[in-house]
């Protein structure tokens, strides 16, 4: 039989997911298991997406490569496991149907783009790990769920697992050790609330200085506020914003949304050394919130930081002129908030 050679190809994006309950910390640094659960909105109809193609050639040289904005890049162990597991279940297909081309055995070539600012707390590696780990799904061909899928892509940043769906996404940390049952799932579609909206406010487009993934384990091994967090605190409200998200109650969602921001940085400053991911500008973000809440004589807007400076503000569409408004004319819109006090870039709609 002759040959093949031809080049398979696969492209896909993956937008980013901001936590309202926040992950922070492994049980299992190795599988990628969280201490405890979170739940993330995606960012759906955002800018703030990853696109990635993949591609495989018996054609191309080995080894697999990888491309990251223009940058050819080592592939790490993370990216390697992700490979691997793909790949085998790609070989199992192959195994049970002959025809199937063998592309498990060809060198694999990743091109991947961000258009954001990469590590700068904008949840790039989320992005990042769900489009590889989707664009060679699809290369294969294989069958698995979005969920099936998420184990896998848990293993190349944990909260990569969310972004495989759009909408209101919980990663259930599962208790088992082998990780089996450590996935994501929808908890409800981006249809369900369709008039929410994030606002997010570029402070800072720096890299961050603590890495979320060392600073997490700090955070595990020197902070005692932290095993109150998973013990009492996610437990408790993840239910509860389950619930919220239900009923599409922005007063409840936005109570725990601040709440748990608030609890995770500060979590992140009882950690030894202490860890500061917000900073004045983020600091002058809360406050505006809580302004436009006061103003408004209810919630009305949500904040929440990640691993970084940068602000998200969740809103209602139907309160655009208080929230994203206010924002947008003490800051003067896109262009007029420098560096220096931060930026406000868009308002992605969900
Ligand atoms: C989250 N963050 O739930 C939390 C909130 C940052 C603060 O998930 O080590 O990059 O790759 O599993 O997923 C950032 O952590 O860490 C993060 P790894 P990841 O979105």
């Amino acid at each position: 039989m002759a040959e093949d050679k031809s080049i398979y190809c696969a492209s896909v994006t993956a937008p980013v997911n901001i936590a309202v309950v926040k992950y922070w910390g492994k049980r299992d640094p190795k599988l990628n298991l969280p201490t405890n659960s979170s739940l993330s909105v995606t960012l759906s109809q955002s800018d703030l997406r990853t696109h990635t193609t993949a591609s495989c050639s018996s054609t191309y040289p080995p080894p697999d490569t990888l491309i990251l904005n223009g940058q050819s890049e080592e592939l790490n162990n993370r990216t390697l496991t992700c490979l691997k597991l793909l790949r085998s279940m790609r070989a199992e297909l192959e195994s049970s149907d002959a025809t199937l081309p063998k592309l498990s055995q060809h060198p694999l070539k990743v091109v991947t783009a961000n258009n954001f600012p990469t590590a700068a707390g904008l949840a790039s590696s989320a992005a990042g790990f769900a489009a590889l780990v989707y664009a060679i799904a699809q290369l294969y061909q294989l069958p698995h769920s979005p969920t099936e899928l998420s184990r896998i892509a848990r293993q190349g940043s944990g909260s990569a697992c969310r972004s495989l769906f759009g909408g209101y996404v919980a990663w259930e940390g599962g208790e088992k050790a082998d990780g089996s049952d450590s996935l994501a799932v929808q908890v409800a579609p981006p249809s369900h609330w369709p008039g929410m909206r994030a606002l997010i406010l570029v402070v800072s487009a720096a890299k961050k200085g603590v890495s979320s993934t060392s600073g997490m384990q700090q955070t595990c091994t020197t902070s005692a506020l932290f095993q109150h967090r998973v013990k009492d605190v996610v437990p408790r409200v993840m239910g509860q914003m389950k619930e919220a998200v239900e009923k599409k109650d922005f007063d409840k969602f936005a109570e725990i949304t601040m709440r748990d921001s608030n609890n995770f940085h500060a979590c992140c400053l009882d950690t030894t050394p202490p860890i500061f991911y917000m900073n004045d500008v983020s600091r002058a973000a809360v406050r505006m919130v809580e302004w436009i809440n006061e103003k408004a004589g209810r919630r009305v807007a949500a904040y929440t930081f990640d691993a970084g400076p940068n602000c998200v503000v969740y809103y209602e569409e139907g309160s655009g002129r208080e929230v994203a408004g206010t924002f947008k004319g003490l800051l003067g819109g896109a262009a007029g908030w420098d560096g220096e006090r931060g930026r406000a870039v868009e308002a992605a709609e969900e």
